[in-house]
């Protein structure tokens, strides 16, 4: 009874379910489980940064395990995780634009893992997607230069069918690239202290500790919805932080979570961010919707505020719950003194007519004529095949791609669509020009139910298979996902 009310809850109707065998209301898991009680004690944990800047050294080193953890979430109670080097989560990695990055990876786990490089332009090979796997007990060791400038990008697995499980179980981490625009910018560049990487996830819980991660059909069309709330991988964190400007980089890390960021009393904050760094601008904002995988960074400007002020991240769910995710606290005053830049970085917006070629893409649930093979979860009407090349690319040309999300007639669904090397652009969302801070370098974009968006992508100088997926990681690993070759 329980169930089928929490069911009913979410909105959709026992119909939608209509000619999947087997799976009868009684099939669906609780809906986001259980909320457990946190309360603001622990400090925000910092990932470990791994760098070389030294200008001198032009490459970047460095080895990690991907390896079995156990973290107590909730008290007296262990849950089983992974993690790079850690029990949760990994170090962030911090590179230079034009560094040379020399990388090892070690799979201690029992099961073959990838590691995927979000948003890096990388050689095809190199790329850690489904086509590279890693075995138990072996190595992996990619080697590029990073030809790319300051971001906020991320890395996770993405090994076939496996992302979701071994993303949500914490194999995830931060991939920063520096340059000289970003050396120069007048912004909060402490690691740790005034430059705060978080990553937020909601997770659900079985009652003896373990993640209540299950792979059922309602988790698979709608997504791992937990009704706890982590910020690397803490419940509740304090941050304390001085009585100036702060910069976050903000990274939608769950599952398949869409989020409203907000601080308390709607605080303006700066974008000065978006997933492949800089805007033109920073743009005001009082919230930001961020999709699964996606990333911005803000600027926030805690002046105003005297010693003990406190200020909260508040995270909404979207169709789900409010969040007090994080205690930001004033704890000593500034140091420093930075002002928000009134111009980041230039940027050259692509013109449509630099499009050579048109492609069209309906994500769909259930397409028609598809019935029960496979997944349920399609992209222009097919399922993830690693044996086919669904879309070949000329080497050098820009493209417009029109995404549109058609579930809507079965259920509503949104999609975060991902592209695997490539930085775009996005030309319109529903035919209206996007919001300011959507109009810079973006890989991930959330795609409503029944919106359309046209982006634009330059194909530069790699070749090679890569993917293209809802970043929605129960749909991917159902098959919402293809493949390009750029040639
Ligand atoms: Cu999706």
């Amino acid at each position: 009874m329980i169930k089928r009310r929490v069911f009913l809850k979410s909105g959709i109707t026992a119909a939608a379910f209509a000619g999947f065998p087997g799976l009868g209301l009684n099939a669906i898991p609780e809906m986001a489980g259980t909320a457990y009680a946190a309360s603001f004690t622990e400090h925000l944990p910092i990932p470990s940064l791994l760098d070389n800047l030294d200008k001198s050294g032009e490459t970047a080193s460095f080895e990690m395990d991907a390896r079995q953890g156990s973290i107590e979430f909730l008290k007296g109670r262990a849950t089983p995780t992974l993690g790079y080097n850690s029990d949760y989560l990994g170090p962030t990695i911090r590179v230079r634009n034009g560094q040379h990055f020399r990388f090892k990876l070690n799979n201690t786990l029992s099961e073959v893992t990838t590691l995927h490089w979000h948003g890096l332009h990388v050689p095809a090979k190199w790329d850690g997607g489904p086509r590279q796997p890693v075995l138990p007990g072996k190595s992996w060791k990619p080697e590029f230069t990073i030809k790319q400038e300051a971001a906020t990008l991320w890395y996770h697995p993405h090994a076939m069918g496996l992302t979701g499980k071994q993303v949500y179980h914490g194999l995830a981490g931060f991939f920063l690239i520096e340059d000289e625009i970003s050396d120069n910018l007048d912004i909060p560049k402490t690691y740790g202290v005034d430059d705060i990487p978080l990553v937020i996830q909601d997770r659900r819980f079985f009652k003896d500790g373990r993640f209540a991660y299950v792979q059922s059909m309602h988790d698979v069309m709608m997504g791992v919805v937990g009704a706890n709330l982590l910020v690397n991988g803490a419940m509740k964190p304090i941050l304390n932080v001085h009585s100036g400007l702060v910069r976050l980089r903000i990274l939608n890390g769950s599952n398949s979570s869409i989020y409203r960021m907000a601080f308390s009393n709607n605080r303006p904050f700066q974008v000065i961010a978006s997933d492949g760094g800089f805007l033109k601008r920073p743009i005001s904002m009082n919230s930001i919707v961020l999709s699964a995988g996606e990333r911005a960074e803000v600027l926030i400007d805690f002046s105003d505020l005297s010693k003990g002020s406190e200020v909260n991240l508040r995270v909404a769910q979207m169709g789900g719950r409010n969040f007090e995710a994080m205690k930001i606290t004033i704890d000593r005053p500034s140091k420093t003194k930075n002002t928000v830049p009134a111009t980041l970085r230039d940027f050259e917006r692509i013109p449509e007519s630099a499009a050579e070629n048109v492609r069209q893409f309906v994500m769909e649930t259930m397409s028609r004529g598809m019935g029960m093979m496979g997944g349920r979860l399609t992209i222009n009407g097919k399922h993830m095949d690693i044996n086919r090349i669904d879309e070949q690319i000329k080497a050098g040309s820009t493209e417009i791609w029109e995404i549109s999300n058609q579930s809507g007639r079965m259920m509503n669904m949104p999609h975060s669509m991902h592209l695997h090397d490539v930085q775009f652009q996005i030309l319109s969302r529903n035919g209206k020009r996007p919001q300011p801070h959507e109009q810079g370098r973006k890989d991930t974009v959330l795609i409503m139910p029944g919106e359309a968006v046209r982006i634009i992508i330059r194909f530069s100088d790699y070749k090679g298979i890569y993917m293209y997926h809802c970043h929605l990681l129960e749909h991917e690993d159902d098959g919402m996902m293809g493949q390009f070759e750029v040639i």
